[in-house]
C-alpha cells in the first residue's frame, strides 16, 4: 500500500490530498435545487445568479432608492444595477460577489472584459438539461437534494401530478410552515383532507399530522424531514412547536427511518423590506438539541446552526451523542473564514464523523463556486491535519485519505440517512 511522506516541503503529501479532495464526488446534501420538470422552480442563467438575495442584500447597502422601487425594476433592471454597484462601482470582493466571478470562469468565460451583455448571450445559448449535468460535472456533485415544500403553491401540483423522477435529484420534505406557523397551517391541512384542529393538540390531530407527513414521506420518497427554526426555540414545552415535533415529527422518522434534520438560529423577516434577503440570525440555546437527542435516542438527527457562536457547543454535543450527525456550514457561516475555522475545530473534536458541507444553492450554477471554495478550504485543513499526525511518525496511506475524504464527502452521511 503506498505510503505518503510528509516530511516538511514534501509536495506530493499536500498535493495528493488536494487532488483528492478537489475530485471526490458527492452528495449536495441541501440545495433549493430543482429537477427540471419543476420547471421555473428551477433558477439558473446570469440574471439570477446576480440577484441571488445574498446579493440583494449587500447591493442595497449601496442603494439609498425606497426598496420599492427596486423591487419595481425587471430582474434584468435588477441584474444590471447589482453588477453595476457591486461589480464595477465596487470590487467584487464579497464572498457571493467572488462567486458569481468563480463560476463564470469556471465556463471559461473572460470576466476580466466585463462584459455582462456577452455572459447574458452565452447562457442564453445553453439548454437546461444539459447545463445541469455540465454543472454537476464542474462542481463534483453526483447528486443534488432538493427541498421540497407541500406548502408551497407551484410546486404542490409538481407533486399532485406525478413528477417523473429525475436521478440526479433527491427530493427532500420541508415543513417549516407546519411546526412554525400551526395556527394558519393547521387549516390548509384541513382543506386538504387532514382531520386536524389548530386547538387544543389532541391525539387525533397528532395522528392526522403523521398521515399528512407519511402521504408526503411516500409521495417524495424523502431522504429526510428538514425544518428550520428560531433561536428562541426550547424543548420540551407545551406550545404548539415541540408538541408537534413530539408527538407526530418523531415518531413518524422513527416509523419511517428518516433523520430529522434540524436547523436552529434563523430570525425570519428581520428587515421584510429585503423580502428572501432579510432574514437574519441570532444565538440558538442548544439545550433543546441536547433534550432531543437524549429524550430521543431511536432518532437521528442531523444538525446545522447559523450562529457561529453555537458551533463549539454543537460539536460538543455530537461527542455526546451519536443519534447527532453534523452538516454544513450554513448561510451566514459560508464563508471562508468561518468554513476553515468550523472544519478546523469539527475535524479536532469529533474527527471525520461529519459532513463538512453542503451548497445551500438556490441558482444551479452556484454548486460551482460554492464547492470548488469549500473544497479549496477543506483540503487545506486535511493537509494540515494529516501532517500533524505524520508528526507523531504516523504513516496514511492513499487509500486511507481517499477512504476518509469519501466519508465526508457523502458516506458518513449515506451511512446516517440509512433506515
Ligand atoms: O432555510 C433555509 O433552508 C435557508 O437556507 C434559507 O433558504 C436561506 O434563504 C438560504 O438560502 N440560505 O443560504
Ligand atoms: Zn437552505
Amino acid at each position: 500500500m503506498k505510503t505518503i511522506h510528509a516530511e516538511a516541503g514534501h509536495v506530493p503529501f499536500a498535493r495528493q490530498i488536494e487532488g483528492v479532495v478537489m475530485s471526490t464526488a458527492l452528495p449536495d446534501i441541501h440545495t433549493h435545487l430543482y429537477a427540471p420538470q419543476f420547471r421555473e422552480l428551477l433558477l439558473w442563467g446570469i440574471d439570477e445568479l446576480l440577484t441571488y438575495h445574498y446579493l440583494v442584500a449587500e447591493v442595497f447597502r449601496h442603494l439609498d432608492v425606497p426598496y420599492e422601487k427596486f423591487w419595481a425594476l425587471s430582474k434584468t433592471e435588477q441584474a444590471d444595477l447589482i453588477w453595476k454597484q457591486l461589480f464595477l462601482e465596487h470590487s467584487p470582493i464579497s464572498e457571493a460577489c467572488r462567486g458569481v466571478l468563480t463560476t463564470l470562469h469556471a465556463f471559461g468565460l473572460d470576466v476580466k472584459k466585463r462584459d455582462l451583455p456577452a455572459i447574458r448571450k452565452w447562457f442564453a445559448a445553453q439548454s437546461a438539461d444539459k447545463h445541469i449535468t455540465r454543472c454537476m460535472e464542474l462542481a463534483g456533485v453526483r447528486k443534488i437534494y432538493m427541498t421540497n415544500s407541500p406548502f408551497d403553491d407551484l410546486e404542490r401540483p409538481v407533486w399532485e401530478k406525478g413528477y417523473r423522477r429525475d436521478a440526479r435529484f433527491q427530493a427532500c420534505l420541508r415543513i417549516d410552515p407546519l411546526l412554525v406557523n400551526w395556527p394558519e397551517t393547521a387549516p390548509r391541512l384541513a382543506r386538504w383532507g387532514y382531520k386536524v384542529k389548530a386547538s387544543p393538540l389532541n391525539h387525533k390531530t397528532f395522528d392526522e399530522v403523521r398521515r399528512f407527513l407519511a402521504d408526503w414521506t411516500k409521495r417524495m420518497n424523502t431522504a429526510y424531514v428538514m425544518v428550520s427554526i428560531a433561536p428562541d426555540f426550547v424543548f420540551p414545552a407545551k406550545d404548539a412547536t415541540s408538541q408537534l415535533i413530539e408527538k407526530a415529527v418523531l415518531p413518524h422518522c422513527r416509523e419511517f427511518g428518516l433523520p430529522f434534520a434540524l436547523m436552529p438560529g434563523v430570525r425570519r423577516a428581520v428587515n421584510p423590506q429585503l423580502r428572501l434577503a432579510g432574514d437574519g440570525v441570532g444565538l440558538s440555546n442548544l439545550t433543546a438539541l441536547q433534550n432531543l437527542c437524549a429524550g430521543f435516542p431511536e432518532n437521528k438527527f442531523m444538525v446545522t446552526v447559523l450562529a457561529r457562536e453555537n458551533q463549539h457547543e454543537l460539536c460538543v454535543l455530537a461527542r455526546k451523542f451519536r443519534n447527532l450527525h453534523v452538516f454544513g456550514c450554513w448561510w451566514f457561516t459560508n464563508v471562508p473564514h468561518l468554513i476553515e475555522e468550523m472544519t478546523r475545530m469539527r475535524l479536532e473534536l469529533i474527527g471525520l464523523s461529519f459532513t463538512p458541507q453542503h451548497s445551500d444553492a438556490r441558482v444551479l450554477e452556484q454548486i460551482i463556486y460554492k464547492w470548488q471554495h469549500s473544497r479549496r478550504i477543506i483540503a487545506r485543513v486535511l493537509v494540515e491535519k494529516y501532517s500533524d499526525l505524520a508528526q507523531t511518525g504516523w504513516q496514511v496511506t492513499s487509500a486511507e485519505i481517499e477512504r476518509d475524504v469519501k466519508d465526508l464527502f457523502g458516506g458518513n452521511f449515506e451511512r446516517f440517512c440509512q433506515p
